[in-house]
């Protein structure tokens, strides 16, 4: 086994990773920039190491001087979490010249599936039904409108570099396309360095349904099933669940197999998940490869208990792979919800700032990866995902009202979070009837900043209130939380019980 990790990452992950290392027995090493001085990850690992200044490009993403802290600390190991180096080969490539273990595919892997058109004909040939589209780079915008004519509109504009939307554009006549085409090449050219666009055609409101799959060095693979994502805003995930409303055991069976072919074809090793579109009429489509222990995955250790970073580590380890599909289960269902630090009453903008105070919930079947702490300030610098609030119950209904219930009992103060937002989707009768789909934030929360505005004011002034009261600096006017509360009903209720003594 390793001697030492090094955990290339910060946040919630870092702390999440940091934790499965501790419980293994191996010593770790964190790595941190001059912005997250104080933040909580430091504090789950072994000892930290400085890498530079607080833009990702200086710290986080610097792959001499992560590479530098893992020599420092005598690390053996690297893992990167989500995020910044976790899906770059040259960072994998760099790992294994330096002989530190990278916890994450081989490089060879990771670059097939970074290369959107490359993967398409790599699983077009596995025999895996990808979406009608162009196989390779058109060279003349002629090219394009013949295409785009044959597949029928909508089309959609994608880079070939891309992934998670960027570069994306749908086109729903051909008046658009060459506009679109132009304006994709740009955004790729910024994004990725690579101005490759191609055309798809538009598969219409679908379910984002993909699937977890564990890969040693030796050739044997599992998939735990799937995982159901739709619920996004501008490529943002803020739900995920499983097992998905949408399937049924038929067919569970087939996507899955699927997307053990996916990977095979790919050569890939370790954890890594294969993306599907799911259409109205019941027919997926592989869309891409994401090669990386992903945000949502502790919906997946929820239902089939296994820990996935846990595994992560054995197979960078060269252990064989010692689950069999047949064994593997679906019990109960799992639902996750993101917190960020955005004001989702205002268009989801940046909402950085000092954590004032923390109340988190503890409710039976409740897990959170967290963070964040009361007291330390939010960076601006990096991806606003302060936490995740992931429920297990027996069935969906049950799940859906768990989380509904943690999440009223999850108070932060100081900075605006999705946690209304999440409550209130959470409560949508669409989403409880399961008919979620890629468009659904589009079509039934598009307007909730409105009908918010002055719920948002009168939560500012309850905040503003309930710090005062209990701090022993504050103005000493003294109204206490609890008073604030008995005033003025919910969402302060539970606040106010807990400081009455009363654990809620
Ligand atoms: C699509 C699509 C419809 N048709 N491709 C968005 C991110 C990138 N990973 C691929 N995406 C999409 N590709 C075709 N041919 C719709 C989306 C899409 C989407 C996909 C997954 C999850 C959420 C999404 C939200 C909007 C659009």
């Amino acid at each position: 086994m390793f001697k030492k990790i090094l955990v290339a990452n910060r946040g919630e992950i870092a702390v999440r990773v940091l934790r499965a290392c501790r419980e293994m027995g191996i010593p770790t090493v964190a790595v941190y920039s001059e912005a997250d001085r104080m933040s909580p990850h430091l504090r789950a690992a072994d000892e930290a190491i400085l890498l530079g200044p607080a833009p990702a490009a200086d710290s986080y993403l610097h792959m001499d001087r992560m590479v530098e802290a893992a020599r420092q600390a005598g690390a053996d190991a690297v893992h990167p979490g989500y995020g910044f180096l976790s899906e770059n080969s040259d960072f994998a490539r760099r790992c294994e010249g330096e002989g530190l273990v990278f916890i994450g595919p081989n490089s060879r892997a990771l670059e097939l599936v970074g290369d959107k058109v490359r993967a398409r004909q790599t699983m077009e040939k596995a025999g895996v039904s990808i979406i009608p589209g162009m196989k390779s780079i058109p060279r003349t915008m002629e090219e394009c409108r013949q295409a785009a004519q044959g597949l029928g509109y909508p089309v959609i504009v994608k880079a070939s570099a891309g992934g998670g939307g960027k570069g994306m554009r749908v086109v729903s006549e051909e008046e658009g396309l060459e506009a679109a085409i132009e304006a994709g090449r740009r955004e790729a050219k910024s994004a990725f360095g690579d101005e490759s666009v191609y055309i798809e055609k538009c598969i219409e409101e679908p379910r984002h349904v993909e699937f977890q799959v564990l890969a040693d060095n030796h050739g044997r693979m599992v998939h735990l099933f799937e995982r159901e994502c739709s619920i996004q805003r501008r490529h943002q995930k803020l739900i995920e669940e499983t097992p998905s409303p949408a399937l049924d055991a038929e067919l569970r069976d087939r996507m899955g197999s699927t997307a053990l072919k996916v990977m095979a074809a790919a050569g890939y090793t370790n954890a890594g998940t294969v993306e599907f579109l799911l259409d109205k009429d019941r027919r997926f489509y592989f869309l891409e490869v994401n090669a990386r222990l992903q945000v949502e995955h502790p919906v997946t250790e929820l239902v089939t208990g296994i820990d996935l970073v846990r595994r992560q580590i054995l197979a960078a380890a060269g252990e064989p792979l010692t689950l069999r599909q047949e064994d593997l289960r679906q019990r109960g269902h799992a639902i996750e919800g993101r917190i960020y630090a955005e004001d989702a009453g205002r268009g989801f903008l940046p909402s950085a700032g000092k954590i004032l105070f923390l109340k988190e919930p503890h409710h039976p079947g409740v897990r959170l990866d967290s963070g964040i702490a009361a007291g330390w300030e939010v960076p601006v610098y990096y991806d606003p995902i302060l936490a995740k609030l992931i429920v297990w119950a027996e069935d969906r209904e049950l799940a859906c009202r768990r989380l509904a219930a943690a999440l009223s009992d999850y108070v932060i103060l100081g900075i605006q979070t999705t946690i209304e937002f999440l409550r209130d989707v959470i409560g949508h009768p669409e989403f409880r009837a399961g008919r979620t789909h890629t468009g659904f934030l589009g079509r039934h929360f598009s307007d909730w900043g409105e009908q918010r505005g002055d719920e948002t004011a009168r939560r500012l002034a309850l905040a503003a209130a309930a710090f005062d009261g209990m701090n022993p600096a504050g103005s000493g006017r003294r109204a206490s939380p609890a008073s604030v509360a008995a005033r003025r009903p919910s969402p302060w209720d539970s606040l106010g019980r807990w400081r009455m003594g009363e654990p809620s």
